[in-house]
């Protein structure tokens, strides 16, 4: 029995050997091996909607995998897996992504579910605003499904981060060799979940690197990667002081938002010149944009994001004489 068991640990120890090399000379692709479709009965597969780290200040713009490989009659079951808001939509025949640019929050297209349960590869599909928490604001939906009766390669994107984030269904014929497992995918998307973070972490050196007493950074983001936090979080200034708030991502906006959040949370509100206290908002922030504030009174001043503050973006200035 013990001279079987040494047998086997061989032959595994090479295949681990060429794994390696294989991982070595290809980081991104798979090390798929072809999996027959087995007969009838049709299969579901899983994609991830978003990443984050564990106390949200980080978050994927990604679907994971990006690239699915299905036959005719499979499903797909897309999980929410962040907290900041994504969408799962399939456009139209003829509709740019531009057109729906940007995320309108208050339009039923965008943030409710829209289309079947499958799908016919020319009409208007949407999973609604998918998050795995119940206090975005939005009427969740923690899972979407989809059934793919006909083959043919169909991109999707989520509206809320645009073009920064999009994956692609390839649906083949009923009977083909699928080249990879549902667990080969999950590797590779833990992977792929790893690099975000790590970048996503580089992010957040990089902003407590360039924010000081009087530059504040708020969000920053690779077109992947986003930090959702305001670096430095608690700042000391003085009556009289200006105070610039940078939006330092390229897919990702924010706002900086003091006292009652406005009924239209992308608003702006007051005047930013002079800040005495109350509602001040500086509406929506692009990435690379900037806000500036000047604080004429002494006090505390507590802001928030409104689109991220319940990740726990959200700041405070302290003004003295
Ligand atoms: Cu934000």
């Amino acid at each position: 029995m013990a001279l079987q068991k040494e047998d086997r640990r061989i032959p595994r120890l090479m295949r681990a050997i060429v794994a390696a090399s294989i991982a070595l000379l290809m980081p991104v692709a798979l090390s798929g091996t072809a999996v027959a479709d087995g007969g009838k009965s049709s299969r579901t597969w899983t994609v991830q909607v978003g990443s984050e780290s564990s106390d949200q200040a980080i978050q994927g713009m990604s679907f994971l995998p990006e690239n699915i490989y299905i036959n005719a009659g499979d499903k797909i079951t897309w999980k929410a897996n962040a907290a900041e808001i994504h969408t799962v939509t399939f456009l139209a025949e003829g509709q740019s992504l531009e057109s729906t640019q940007p995320f309108n929050p208050g339009n039923p297209q965008y943030v409710e579910p829209q289309g079947g349960n499958s799908y016919d590869g020319k009409t208007y599909y949407n999973s609604g605003v998918m998050t795995n928490v119940s206090d975005s604001g939005f009427k969740e939906v923690g899972r979407y499904a989809l059934k793919f009766p006909d083959a043919g390669d169909f991109t999707y994107y989520c509206l809320v981060h645009g073009m920064a984030m999009k994956g692609t269904v390839h649906v083949r014929d009923a009977g083909t060799d699928y080249p990879y497992t549902q667990s080969q995918y999950d590797r590779q998307t833990n992977k792929q979940e790893r690099k975000i973070l790590r970048d996503g972490y580089e992010q957040w050196d990089a902003a407590r690197a360039k924010a000081d007493d009087h530059t504040v950074i708020a969000g920053a983001d690779n077109g992947t990667a986003m930090l959702m936090r305001f670096v430095r979080a608690h700042i000391v200034v003085h009556v009289g002081d200006e105070v610039t708030f940078v939006n330092d991502g390229m897919g990702a906006p924010h706002t900086v938002t003091f006292g009652e959040e406005p009924a239209d949370e992308l608003a702006a509100v007051g005047d930013p010149a002079d800040f005495t206290g109350g509602d001040l908002s500086s509406g929506l922030m692009p990435p690379m944009s900037t806000f500036t504030v000047k604080f004429n009174k002494a006090g505390e001043f507590d802001y928030i994001c409104a689109l991220h503050d319940f990740m726990g973006m959200k700041g405070t200035v302290e003004v003295r004489d």
